[in-house]
């Protein structure tokens, strides 16, 4: 199926925002492999537009497709590929954002990042090569101004121009061969998965003869003979629009923007933790849900923003992420960001020539350089290893919460708890075999006692967590 990724029951994808392909590889072999982390998310690795006029060279340029070619902002094709095989060969797999709803923006026109001559307004995009022919017909578009401005009707969602980005008309054989070529050719690099990037105005019958063309994952890159690609689409859907996440059913995961705002809230107050997954509100059910609790658009205020939670408040975050490892529903995302202030178009740490920095480690192995490195935060990647140790149990069980600290197990698999202000003494039911444990957040030994009660004790406000688990040390 296209649900799970070939991950060996590894359950986290790490998102670098921005990052170049050399840096992804180091980290991958300096950490991730070692954390526990099943894969990373990349940005856009296509051609895209160079944007150097009204804001230098902002982030979302790569979400402006000239071309397949893999050149971007995060490096070349030789790159892209050392890449893909050294992340391969310490088990840590590479997710591709793919940008294949449109091409650039009207307007738009010149070369892209590798050298390839494009004019949009001409729907002409010879690197793949795209003629006006492979764009959505304007007539098939209900808008008056062509774009997309009716959220409420499905044609108005995927047969107009999403803010202005050039539709392709993935109905056609030649789109459809043309975006599988691209990921087949990822796939056969050594790629296990994509991110497809705006599903929603994609339908869904023509995403899945794309998905159906693209071939096996690559057995030579250590994947079991007829492993599909894992797919997990970005739908915005809110309980606001015409088109719901269940509609991608049976295509893959899809992405549940509601539990970022129920995890969002449920940080403010606690008591509302419980009801992060609600079926009551069509959320995606748990083995369809991909999770997170922000992604690049909503912690810049992009893509329907509001009620995030980000790393600009970094305790809350911190609960936020712990909490989202910790429980049961859905495939989770890790966010990891590059620092910016108020400019939401700013692109990643840069050179005087705004090539894109590299990352620097320091002695705490934490990141400088303008990185964030959220994935990097104790509380955060330690919980890793914990949803990787508890991911037989789909399910919580012996739920506590007294407003403030909050306290759950994972079948006799893991027991997990925080607390939102100060710090936490208490007892509480861990439903773990009896025996001695290290908390893998403190590092601390622990007993469970015979009727599986544990005491617990959270000393370090910084780091508000507490858990143990199944063949886990600190
Ligand atoms: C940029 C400029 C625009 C300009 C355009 C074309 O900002 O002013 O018109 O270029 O020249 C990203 C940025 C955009 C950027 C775009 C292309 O966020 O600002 O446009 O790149 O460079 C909807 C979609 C959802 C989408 C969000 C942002 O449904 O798919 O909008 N998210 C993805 C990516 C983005 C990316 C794109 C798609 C485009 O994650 O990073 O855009 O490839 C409600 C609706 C949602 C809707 C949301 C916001 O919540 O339910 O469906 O999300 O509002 O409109
Ligand atoms: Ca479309």
């Amino acid at each position: 199926g296209y649900e799970t990724p070939a991950c060996n029951g590894k359950t986290v994808i790490v998102h670098l925002f921005e990052w170049r392909w050399t840096d992804v590889a180091l980290e991958c072999e300096r950490f991730l492999a070692g954390a526990g982390y099943c894969g990373v998310q990349l940005s856009p690795p296509n051609e895209h537009v160079v944007i150097t006029e009204e804001y230098p060279y902002p982030w979302w340029q790569r979400y402006q497709p000239v071309s397949y070619k893999l050149e971007s902002r995060s490096g070349n094709e030789e790159e892209f590929v050392d890449m893909v095989h050294r992340c391969n060969a310490v088990g840590v797999r590479i997710f591709v954002d793919a940008v294949v709803n449109h091409m650039a923006g009207l307007g738009r026109q010149g070369v892209g990042s590798a050298g390839t001559s494009f004019n949009s307004d001409n729907l002409d995009f010879p690197g793949v090569p795209y003629t006006p022919e492979d764009f959505t017909p304007r007539e098939m578009c209900p808008s008056g101004s062509g774009s997309v401005d009716n959220y409420g009707d499905p044609y108005n969602v995927r047969n107009c121009y999403l803010v202005g980005l050039t539709d392709l008309y993935g109905a056609t054989d030649h789109v459809q061969q043309s975006v599988a070529a691209y990921f087949s050719k990822l796939v056969d690099i050594g790629v296990a998965g994509f991110r497809i990037d705006a599903a929603k105005h994609m339908w869904p019958e023509d995403l899945q003869a794309m998905m159906d063309l693209t071939n096996d994952l690559n057995s030579d890159q250590g994947f079991p003979a007829g492993t599909r690609p894992f797919f997990y689409h970005e739908v915005i859907d809110r309980n606001d629009g015409a088109v719901t996440v269940q509609e991608y059913y049976g295509m893959g995961r899809i992405t549940e923007f509601r539990y970022s705002q129920k995890i969002a809230w449920g940080i403010q107050d606690p008591s509302q933790l419980e009801g992060v997954y609600d079926p009551g509100w069509f959320m995606a059910d748990p083995d369809k849900a991909f999770v997170f609790v922000d992604n690049h658009d909503n912690q810049r205020g992009h893509g329907g923003a509001g009620d995030t939670l980000t790393h600009k408040w970094p305790h809350d975050y911190r609960l936020g992420v712990a909490f989202t490892l910790a429980q049961p529903y859905g495939y989770t995302r890790v966010m990891s960001s590059y620092y910016f202030d108020d400019d939401t178009d700013a692109g990643p740490p840069h050179n005087s020539d705004y090539s894109t920095s590299n990352v620097i480690i320091n002695g705490e192995n934490q990141c400088e350089g303008g990185w964030v490195c959220e994935h990097r935060w104790p509380s955060i990647f330690k919980m890793v290893r914990f949803r990787n140790a508890v991911s037989s149990t789909g399910w919580w069980e012996n739920y506590y919460c007294d407003g403030n600290a909050v306290a759950f197990s994972r079948g006799d698999k893991g027991f997990f708890a925080m607390v939102k202000y100060g710090t936490l003494s208490q007892t509480f039911q861990s439903g773990m075999p009896a025996g001695t444990y290290e908390d893998i957040i403190s590092c601390q030994s622990v007993t469970v006692k015979g009727d599986g009660t544990v005491q617990v004790s959270i000393t370090n406000e910084e780091e508000p967590v507490f858990a143990i688990c199944q063949g886990c040390d600190c």
